[in-house]
């Protein structure tokens, strides 16, 4: 049993808080206890050194809901005015304002003067603010997070999140660093005494987050109370300073399956085809899921996917082999986890629903995802909205999840093929709402795919990216059959079309040779991050020679 004091963690249910729980063990703090009466709280406010983290995942309405309908509000605020150590993380510190623009009349705690609203996209910068950004620091003495600890290598910190806290005069003095983002410079830490709260997620910003996390709870349950005025200096404005910069994304994409022995594996298809074109062809085995994972954590990546490829056959909740690659992974690894493949309703042979999507989900968050990939479903949503005349009704998994736990955690996996057209094949593909692009030459449109590209739709990717959007995901990872696993690079056309079509951030996929291809699909697009599957797999180039490669062209990268 481990001799750290106890901190207590309070998880309202939404979103996933077990990689919080893994940080804080990985921080040196294995005893976690969950509060589950207001009482808990009371009583820890003559509990000697004790700390509450908050993780709010969400939304802020959903996030203040949670805490009344627990009766946890009253008493949280009662701790945290009377002096108590509180880490909050996103939403556990856009609580403390006193509202957000998200949810009109709901007021928050009421902590700290001023309230939270939305960014405005720009043409360079999408909304939600996902990714890697670094933080201007207004306490150049803080024991949590002073320049000190932004050295090289270890500035960077994870942000997912749609809303910000603007710096006011009457809010300044609890601000510990600011970010720059879509035009605004935000609250992105406060410290006051012994409460911390962050906007970006430390328990996803790698060694540089548990760190942070450490330094906290060893400054609070130490007893110091060190509180001259050294720890509180604050810089205001901080002199010279460069405003901060997302960083481009390098995600590593692990497409796994069982083997025809039975055991999970690490594919990846040629234009989706997985097997080998040897005699027998047996599905092709780059090695074990978790461990490419920590191989990858290890070599720098800024976010990692798993993608359940055969999960149009088999019902995904009895696929527990996934949910546990998931938790063992979260265990060690601190960057956002994406998780895709049969994220829809389970449905039993007679067509009755076993699990809706979002339980599907919840059971992905609870082992550990940060983000759900929809495929499928996304496309069959788009097609039932289209027959609707556009007109939304809250039954899709996009609506469902992210309404639970926020437009950031669902991620729109788009398999789409190229179709050519010619003469007046080009103007019946635009009467269909098809988007003609230019490729090579000639013309052509971007055909949806469901079931691994099994099965095609009659809908174009642009007008999916369209309507996923409008359905509330946050993010759209964008593959080409065409491209997949042929190493010449990724379809810049199609990426174009796509970013220009939507203001939330896009995930390149599909077609990297080599690190070049990283360095011309950011020079050439306006994308915010960049995977690949075979390379990496195959050990052709590291992870570290693509960001070498782009931070040498001058692209903005993590580490
Ligand atoms: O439809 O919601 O169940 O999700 C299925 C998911 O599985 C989708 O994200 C779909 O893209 C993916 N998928 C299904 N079948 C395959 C297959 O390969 N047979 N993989 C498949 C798609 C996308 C990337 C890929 C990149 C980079 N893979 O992971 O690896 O294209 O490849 P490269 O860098 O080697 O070129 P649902």
């Amino acid at each position: 049993m481990s001799s750290a004091p106890p901190i207590h963690l309070l998880d309202y249910g939404a979103g996933n808080i077990l990689s919080v729980r893994n940080a804080i063990t990985a921080a040196g703090y294995p005893n976690i206890i969950d509060i589950a009466t207001p009482e808990d709280i009371t009583l820890l406010m003559t509990t000697p050194n004790a700390v509450i983290v908050f993780p709010g995942v969400g939304n802020f309405d959903g996030a203040m809901n949670a805490l009344h309908a627990k009766s946890f509000v009253l008493p949280l605020k009662a701790y945290i005015e009377g002096g108590g150590s509180y880490f909050g993380i996103c939403l556990g510190m856009q609580t403390l304002f006193h509202g957000s623009d998200e949810c009109p009349g709901v007021p928050g705690l009421g902590i700290i003067p001023g309230t939270v609203d939305k960014f405005r996209p720009t043409t360079t910068d999408p909304v939600p603010h996902i990714g890697w950004n670094t933080v201007i620091s207004h306490r150049p003495n803080s024991q949590v997070l002073a320049p000190r600890h932004l050295e090289v290598g270890k500035e960077h910190r994870y942000f997912v999140h749609s809303y910000r806290a603007a710096v006011t005069a009457e809010n300044r003095d609890i601000v510990c660093t600011t970010t720059d983002y879509a035009g605004s410079r935000y609250i992105s830490s406060v410290e006051s005494g012994n409460v911390f709260a962050t906007q970006f997620h430390p328990e996803k910003s790698g060694a540089a987050g548990v760190d942070l996390i450490k330094r906290y709870l060893d400054k609070v349950t130490s007893g110091s109370k060190a509180t001259g005025e050294d720890v509180n200096t604050l810089q205001f404005p901080v002199p010279a300073i460069v405003p901060t910069v997302l960083s481009k994304r390098v995600i590593a994409a692990l497409d796994v399956r069982s083997n025809d022995q039975g055991d999970l594996v690490v594919t990846k298809g040629d234009q989706y085809d997985v097997r080998e074109k040897s005699e027998g062809g047996a599905v092709r085995n780059l090695g074990k899921p978790a461990a490419l994972a920590a191989r990858y954590y290890t070599s720098g990546i800024d976010e990692i996917a798993f993608l359940n490829i055969t999960s149009f056959r088999s019902a995904v909740l009895t696929d527990l082999p996934l949910l546990d690659l998931v938790s063992v992974t979260a265990k060690t690894v601190f960057v956002p986890l994406t998780v895709g493949g049969g994220i829809r309703d389970m449905k039993d042979a007679a067509g009755s629903i076993v699990a809706t999507a979002c339980e599907v989900a919840d059971k992905y968050f609870r082992a550990g995802a940060d983000k759900v990939s929809i495929g499928s479903d996304a496309v069959e949503a788009v097609l039932k909205m289209k027959e609707r005349g556009g007109v939304m009704n809250g039954d899709s998994s996009i609506e469902s999840i992210a309404k639970m736990y926020g437009v950031q955690a669902v991620v729109v996996s788009v398999d789409p093929k190229r179709v050519w057209v010619e003469g007046e094949e080009i103007e019946e593909a635009a009467k269909k709402g098809h988007t003609v692009v230019e490729e090579g030459g000639r013309k052509c449109w971007y055909q949806c795919t469901v079931a691994g590209g099994r099965e095609s739709r009659d809908l174009d990717a642009i007008a999916l990216a369209r309507g996923v959007e409008k359905l509330g995901c946050g993010e759209l990872m964008v593959n080409c059959i065409d491209n997949d696993g042929q190493g010449n690079g990724f379809n810049h056309v199609l990426l174009n079309a796509v970013v220009d079509a939507v203001s939330i951030p896009v995930i390149a996929s599909s077609g990297a040779g080599g690190a070049e291809h990283f360095v011309d699909v950011f020079q050439q697009t306006q994308v915010s991050a960049a995977l690949a599957a075979g390379i990496f797999h195959r050990e052709e180039v590291a992870v570290g020679e693509v960001k070498e490669a782009m931070r040498e062209k001058g692209i903005k990268v993590r580490g």
